[in-house]
């Protein structure tokens, strides 16, 4: 019963609001508008425009999709968002519907220009991960499920860039997984340019480091699941895959 009207309001928030993604930036009182994925090609030479293209805000379905890096097409941004180690970055988002899975921002060093860095080359290290806060995997209260504020406003995800991490410029990833039906995980990732400013001399040693795609494939049961196979449903943790976040 339960997966029957989970898949059925499933559909229906497909229908309403067909999926979503991290639509603009905040930085202290300082706004930056994303890619608007039904807006145009013209916003591809925008001069103030921080974020890698995207073009749906549907899911990508597969762990080796070369798009998991940065979404589809990923074209980098004109410029970047400037911001202090230490300080906090939000990504924003509209009308977040899904309930389960966990949600990871990650940073890449573009080691020189983000406008020229192909993501091929990045090693990425996690800034902050939410997961399952309480309750079961099922229906326990998911960070995914508190972000989605279901009255019209802007779910907002701030995250620390970490106060000893070296200035330079580097990409800033948001990832929310879904994992509402059973063996097919969503991925929704979306990246941005941002500079960061500093005293630090901080660098996360390799243990910290993944590769995307390449950190999840359908052998990982946190990856793979039925969150209504009673095995799976009842359980009180989740681990989050992929190596441990660096704090700095
Ligand atoms: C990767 O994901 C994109 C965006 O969802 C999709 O258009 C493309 O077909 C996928 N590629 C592969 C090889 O599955
Ligand atoms: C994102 O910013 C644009 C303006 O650039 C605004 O029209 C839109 O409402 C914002 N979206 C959200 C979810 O805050
Ligand atoms: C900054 O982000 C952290 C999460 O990393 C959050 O706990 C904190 O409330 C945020 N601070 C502000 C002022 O938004
Ligand atoms: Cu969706």
């Amino acid at each position: 019963m339960w997966q029957f009207l989970a898949s059925f309001l499933g559909c229906l928030a497909h229908l309403t609001s067909a999926h979503g993604g991290a639509l603009n930036y905040t930085v202290g009182d300082t706004w930056y508008p994303g890619y608007d994925p039904y807006g145009g090609d013209w916003q591809d030479t925008a001069p103030w425009m921080v974020q890698r293209k995207w073009i749906t805000v549907d899911p990508i379905f597969e762990t080796d999709n070369i798009s998991l890096a940065c979404n589809a097409p990923g074209n980098p941004a004109q410029t970047s968002i400037p911001i202090n180690a230490g300080d906090n970055i939000t990504a924003v988002y509209y009308d977040w519907v899904h309930t389960v899975g966990p949600m990871i921002a990650w940073m890449t060093d573009c080691k020189g220009d983000c406008r020229t860095f192909n993501t091929k080359d990045a090693d990425w290290f996690k800034i902050g991960e939410r997961g399952l806060l309480s309750g079961t995997i099922e229906l326990g209260m998911w960070f995914q499920h508190e972000f989605g504020v279901w009255d019209g406003g802007p779910s907002l995800w701030p995250e620390t860039i970490p106060k000893s991490l070296k200035p330079g410029n580097y990409l800033v990833r948001h990832e929310i997984i879904s994992l509402h039906s059973a063996h097919k995980p969503q991925f929704y990732p979306e990246c941005v340019h941002v500079q960061v400013k500093g005293e630090g001399t901080g660098f996360p040693e390799q243990e910290y480091m993944a590769k995307i795609p390449g950190v999840y494939n359908m052998d990982m049961p946190e990856i793979n699941i039925d969150i209504y196979d009673p095995e799976v449903s009842t359980q009180t943790t989740y681990k989050i895959p992929g190596p441990p976040v660096w704090t700095g």
